[in-house]
């Protein structure tokens, strides 16, 4: 049985007796070792895998806090914008509640398994017409109405939840690693992880990447013109890295390929980030932060196309090449 995270942190999490549990069995991710990439990168790298989330993304860390708490303050109701995995990840808490989501998401830029998801949950699903930056702008000023708990990163119990994973991070490496790279949207994460990395008192190189062309770019779940903590992020001790998206792709890819693992394209802009200077026989630890089973429809468009055949032995081997 997973321990659920507020149960595993309730010690360095804002929670008291009275506090409802709302858990989907989040957090305790696995912390992978990526053989071939540390070879070739030369250096020694782990994978700290958020898509073995409940729903697929580390968002859980944080939805688990903000919608206990707000169940506790007696919320019927919870509202966000999102790209996608605070959508998805909302929707799933909501129903684990027996509370209402309601979730805006810029038109036409979420990835089809994230949208899936928060439909069959129940959430109220509406596509804004216009950006993320425009959807959060309204769902603050409704959250303000005082009708519906905002669950977006400006919740500062998602904050809280998300620093739990450096708690895993170092738990399982039993020291700190010299460095922890993450994808940069709209800067929550790296919020989070400079503050697990504050209370446990020790020093780390924190790298956050973002997209080059953030109003564009073909990771959605990082098109966030505007990051709401951008000014908290400058004020930290963060290096922030800048990505193509040919770069992001090719990072996506080579994980797929030496090491298995399908993250969504954002995901590895920290990877991406970390191949255009590798710090030498160092160990890091990436943060993967979203399954690729979330956007299938860029691995459809980019990888090799499936072969159609017979069922027939002969057209098989022939059509089966060097595999
Ligand atoms: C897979 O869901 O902003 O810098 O609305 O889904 O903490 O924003 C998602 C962001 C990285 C960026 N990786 O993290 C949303 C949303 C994945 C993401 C990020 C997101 P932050």
């Amino acid at each position: 049985v997973t321990t659920p995270l507020i149960e595993r942190f309730r010690d360095r999490l804002p929670v008291g007796p009275e506090t409802p549990i709302v858990s989907l069995g989040e957090g305790s991710t696995p912390l992978l070792p990526a053989p071939r990439l540390s070879e070739r990168l030369g250096l020694e790298l782990w994978l700290k895998w958020e898509p073995a989330n409940p729903s697929g993304s580390y968002k859980d860390r944080g939805m688990t806090l903000a919608v206990s708490k707000a169940v506790e303050a007696g919320a019927s109701a919870v509202i966000c914008a999102s790209t996608g995995n605070t959508a998805a990840s909302a929707a799933a808490y909501a129903a684990r509640a027996g509370i209402g989501a309601v979730v805006l998401q810029p038109e036409g830029a979420v990835a089809s398994g994230k949208v899936a998801q928060s439909r069959i949950h129940g959430a109220r699903v509406l596509q804004v017409r216009g950006s993320f930056d425009d959807a959060l702008s309204a769902a603050r000023a409704l959250a303000d109405r005082g009708t519906h708990a905002l669950v977006n990163s400006l919740n500062p119990h998602r904050i809280e939840g998300q620093k739990t994973a450096v708690f895993e991070i170092v738990d399982e490496l039993g020291a700190l690693p010299h460095a922890f790279v993450l994808p940069y949207g709209g800067g929550g994460n790296t919020v989070s992880y400079a503050r697990g990395l504050a209370e446990l008192g020790g020093r780390a190189r924190l790298v956050s990447a973002q997209a080059a062309d953030r109003r564009r770019t073909v990771a959605t779940a990082i098109r966030i013109a505007a990051p709401a903590h951008r000014e908290a992020v400058e004020s930290l001790d963060a290096e922030v890295a800048t990505v193509t998206d040919a770069q992001i792709l090719e990072a996506w890819a080579e994980l797929a390929r030496l090491e298995g693992l399908f993250c969504e394209p954002s995901s590895a802009a920290g990877l991406a980030a970390l191949a255009l200077d590798p710090p030498r026989g160092k160990q890091v630890v990436a943060t993967i932060t979203g399954h690729g089973l979330k956007d299938p429809d860029t691995a459809a468009r980019i990888a090799p196309d499936a072969v159609l055949v017979d069922p027939d032995p002969d057209a098989i081997a022939a059509a089966a090449g060097a595999a």
